[in-house]
């Protein structure tokens, strides 16, 4: 895949590979623009159709993982402008339709629409660099890309009422403690820590994956009670896979599991 705002690799030891998103607008900070947006759908798309990728990755530059919305391209837009052309839903929702794990790999700044769209990923992994914010105030607007939702659910309506409002930045180890993130590594083993993460998800039977996410995600969207039936549901649907029958017959032969997908 050849794009003119992203830059697309396949990478890892495991079984199904990892997609490798780089974000890469490095003189703009990696500000999301349409151009961008509409490249990343397509991309995130194509290897969520593609039976040898089991996880993808989105990432930035060591500076920034993204600055945000592109402040320049939206300056001078009135009302209908973005009303009508429903600015910011183009292809935001993509990521949602992903149904393969998605891992954001953050380092230096995630700001704005960049911390919006790391949190749109199924889970963050921090270099020790990055910093976190919806400066969104300090413009004049709010965020419109689901941060005034998503960081309360993350870290709480404190912490996330205090960013949202001063424009404050987190830091990597305050996102680790407040949930925001799952681990937070080195800046200069960022990319080796969290492909040998995806390489373990890229060795799981791709069915359950799938099947993961969907019911996480419902612990996060819906009630207890919907969830857990759900949940009940899918993990019996399971018992009709191949690699139901691989995973549990690995263990009882003490062996690694060689699940088709299947
Ligand atoms: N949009 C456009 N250009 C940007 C952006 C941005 N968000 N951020 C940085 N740039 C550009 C700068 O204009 C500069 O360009 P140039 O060299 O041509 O002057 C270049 O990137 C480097 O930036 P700085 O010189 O400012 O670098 P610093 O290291 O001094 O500062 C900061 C880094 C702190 C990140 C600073 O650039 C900054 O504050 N950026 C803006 C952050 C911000 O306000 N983000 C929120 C934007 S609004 C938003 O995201 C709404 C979300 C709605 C949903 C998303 C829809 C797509």
């Amino acid at each position: 895949m050849a794009f003119e705002n992203l830059l697309t690799e396949l990478r890892g030891e495991a079984p199904l590979k990892t997609g490798w998103i780089t974000l890469n607008r490095p003189k703009a900070l990696n500000a999301l623009n349409d151009a961008l947006m509409d490249e990343l759908g397509a991309a995130l798309l194509a290897w969520d159709a593609d039976d040898t990728v089991g996880c993808i990755v989105i990432t930035g530059s060591e500076k920034a993982f993204a600055a945000g919305a592109d402040i320049g391209a939206m300056a001078s837009y009135g009302f209908t402008d973005v009303y009508r052309g429903d600015y910011i839903t183009r292809n935001w929702e993509t990521l949602k339709k992903v149904r393969k794990p998605v891992i954001a790999a953050v380092a230096g700044y995630a700001l704005g629409g960049g911390c919006e769209l790391a949190m749109l990923c199924d889970f963050i992994i921090a270099a020790d660099s990055a910093k976190f914010g919806q400066p969104e105030i300090k413009l004049g607007v709010i965020p419109g890309a689901g941060g005034t939702q998503r960081l309360p659910r993350a870290v709480g309506k404190a912490k996330a009422m205090d960013m949202v409002l001063t424009a404050r930045m987190m830091d990597a180890a305050e996102a680790e403690r407040g949930g925001l993130v799952s681990r937070v590594v080195p800046a200069a083993a960022l990319q080796a820590e969290v492909q040998a993460v995806a390489d373990i998800i890229c060795s799981q039977s791709l069915p359950s994956l799938l099947a993961a996410k969907e019911c996480v995600n419902r612990a996060y969207e819906g009630t207890l009670a919907d969830g857990v039936m759900f949940e009940r549901r899918m993990f019996h649907a399971l018992f009709a896979t191949a690699d139901q029958k691989e995973g549990m017959q690995a263990f009882v032969e003490k062996r690694k599991p060689a699940f088709n997908h299947r």
